[in-house]
């Protein structure tokens, strides 16, 4: 069976491609969803993408992804970055090698969204790519299993190039 890395979006990441183009471009939140499940194929993973604009939901998906042995997590907590305690415990009790993704670069905007709760947790950061920092982050994780630096077991490549 495929591993499978879940992809998680918080508030407001719904109206994306609607509202406030200069900031976060004119791709939709479906734009992103088939940029990351063609990525995931070509690294020959599986995608679960998900959005709430609800801090809970965000949770269970954590606790879901951590019980489905996920291989790892893609999460653009948006607003809850910079307050949510509660996905920082998630993400530390789940134990899931997760890269925190950021449309924009968070640090050259408001001093308020740069301190990140999730980035404690995260393997990795990604911002200020745009929505192509979904790929970066589903690529680097295919490439971190492949050389079994997510704490599972080195594995061979196949022979083919890098993904
Ligand atoms: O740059 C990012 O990806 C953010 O996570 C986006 C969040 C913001 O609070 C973070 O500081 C940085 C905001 C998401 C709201 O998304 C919208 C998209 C289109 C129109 C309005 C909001």
């Amino acid at each position: 069976m495929a591993k499978t890395v879940y992809i998680l979006n918080g508030p407001n990441l719904n109206l994306l491609g609607t509202r406030e183009p200069e900031k976060y471009g004119r791709a939709t939140l479906s734009d992103v969803e088939k940029l990351c499940r063609a990525t995931g194929k070509r690294c020959g993973l599986a995608v679960v993408f998900r959005q709430s604009n609800i801090e809970g939901e965000i949770v269970n998906w954590v606790q879901e992804a951590a019980a489905n042995k996920a291989v790892g997590i893609v999460l653009n907590a948006a607003g809850y970055t910079t307050t949510s305690v509660s996905i920082l415990d998630a993400l530390l009790a789940a134990k899931v090698p997760t890269i925190e993704v950021h449309i924009t670069n968070i640090h050259a905007r408001e001093s308020f969204r740069h301190n990140s709760l999730i980035s404690k947790a995260a393997k990795g950061l990604i911002c200020g790519m745009g929505i192509d920092g979904y790929a970066l982050a589903i690529t680097g994780l295919a490439n971190m299993i492949l050389a079994g630096a997510t704490g599972g077991k080195a594995k061979k490549r196949s022979g083919k190039s890098r993904p």
